[in-house]
């Protein structure tokens, strides 16, 4: 039975992958951060919380990956863990070079020490290009990061390269675009606005705050991604790709649909903020995942149509099932919404 290590594993795609993984018959080890409230929601949501076992870890602490990896034997690393939110990344730009940037290398240090045949899967971003010089972006594309997170990832993808020149590891990068679903942070601008939509549908909220409305994103479903960072690591040869849908839409466009969706006209309801403003933004992405369709012959399944659609109707059924007195396992309940982040925020 071959054995996974995700870092990560209580994120978006951590939660994702390890479902695969397990559904694959991987024993799936997960690294999770100690905090005061646990979050476990997106696993138990997975039903696969009762099939992983988790392993407390910190990826700007050595010792506590040290521990991880020794603790798991993996076959594969798929380091998914990350400061990944790209406005925070402004606020606390040397903390997001720990995690995003620095911890790569320790965990390349640790399988180059360790076990140089464990196989390493890196998250990198389409936020590497930043201020893209040519639409679509490919692998040949230049990266001009954007922010402090994209250059901590532009660290991390650099030394993944050079590991696997340098010291022979199997060790790859995917430079997955936007990845989307029901399970994505409330902080993300499609899930804030999903989240948002199902709130206004069931009269719990009025308005809703965003930033920069005509910056353009190439938004993929996150379930159908996480098949991508397994086949990467089934591959004869490591290497960099692309995964994207090629499609780009802006953030208008996205919230004009999930408000029709949900029948409702988002010029009523959507006002801007300069609290959701960045101090500079990514204003276009489109990606070309050719390399990644000839290699393992994955293209993408589910629209920009459905996968807004999916994300609105889930959370309006979320608001329903809560308001008529259901429990499951979900973020938003507890979340702060809009207005308050709005006037509290100093
Ligand atoms: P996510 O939902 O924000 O999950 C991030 C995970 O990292 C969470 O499990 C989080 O733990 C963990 N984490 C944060 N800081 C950590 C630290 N210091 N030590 C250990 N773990 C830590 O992100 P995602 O959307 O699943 O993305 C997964 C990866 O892909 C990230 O590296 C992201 O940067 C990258 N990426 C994402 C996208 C996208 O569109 N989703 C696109 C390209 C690349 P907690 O649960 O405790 O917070
Ligand atoms: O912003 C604009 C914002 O925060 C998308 C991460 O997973 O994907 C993600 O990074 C766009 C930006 O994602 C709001 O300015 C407008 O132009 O959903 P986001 P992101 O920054 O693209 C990449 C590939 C990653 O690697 C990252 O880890 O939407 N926007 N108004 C807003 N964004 C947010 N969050 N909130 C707003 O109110």
């Amino acid at each position: 039975m071959k054995k996974a290590l995700i870092t990560g594993i209580t994120g978006q795609d951590g939660s994702y992958l390890a479902r695969l993984l397990v559904d694959k018959g991987y024993e799936v080890y997960g690294t999770y951060r100690r905090a005061s409230t646990p979050n476990f929601w997106r696993l138990q949501y997975l039903d696969v919380l009762g099939e992983v076992k988790l392993i407390p870890a910190d990826l700007a602490d050595m010792s506590s990956l040290l521990e991880a990896v020794s603790a798991a034997e993996p076959d594969e690393i798929y380091n998914l863990a990350a400061q990944s939110y790209v406005s925070a990344s402004f606020d606390q730009p040397l903390l997001t070079t720990e995690i995003d940037g620095t911890g790569a290398v320790r965990l390349l240090e640790i399988i180059r020490h360790l076990n140089a045949k464990i196989k390493f899967y890196q998250a990198s971003t389409s936020e590497l290009y930043g201020k893209v010089v040519e639409s679509p972006q490919n692998e040949e594309s230049r990266f001009w990061p954007n922010s402090p997170y994209a250059s901590a990832k532009l660290l991390s993808f650099h030394n993944t390269r050079v590991y696997r020149e340098a010291y022979g590891l199997f060790a790859s990068n995917g430079i997955l675009f936007n990845h989307e679903s029901p399970l994505r942070g409330l902080e993300f601008v499609t899930r804030k606005i999903t989240n948002a939509v199902a709130r206004i549908k069931v009269g719990l909220q009025e308005k809703l705050y965003l930033g920069n409305l005509e910056a353009k994103r190439d938004w993929g479903y996150a379930k159908e991604y996480v098949e991508v960072m397994w086949a990467l690591l089934q591959q004869e040869e490591a290497d960099d790709f692309v995964c994207a849908t090629g499609v780009t839409r802006s953030v208008r466009e996205f919230t004009q649909l999930a408000f029709e969706i949900a029948g409702l006209n988002y010029e009523d309801h959507v006002a801007t903020h300069q609290l959701f403003m960045r101090p500079q933004d990514v204003e276009l992405l489109q990606g070309d995942c050719t390399k990644l369709k000839q290699a393992i012959g994955w293209s993408p399944q589910t629209t920009f149509e459905e996968l807004v659609r999916l994300m609105v109707e889930e959370d309006i059924r979320r608001w329903q099932d809560h308001q008529s007195g259901k429990t499951f396992p979900w973020d938003a309940f507890n979340y702060a919404d809009d207005m308050t982040l709005v006037q509290r925020h100093v």
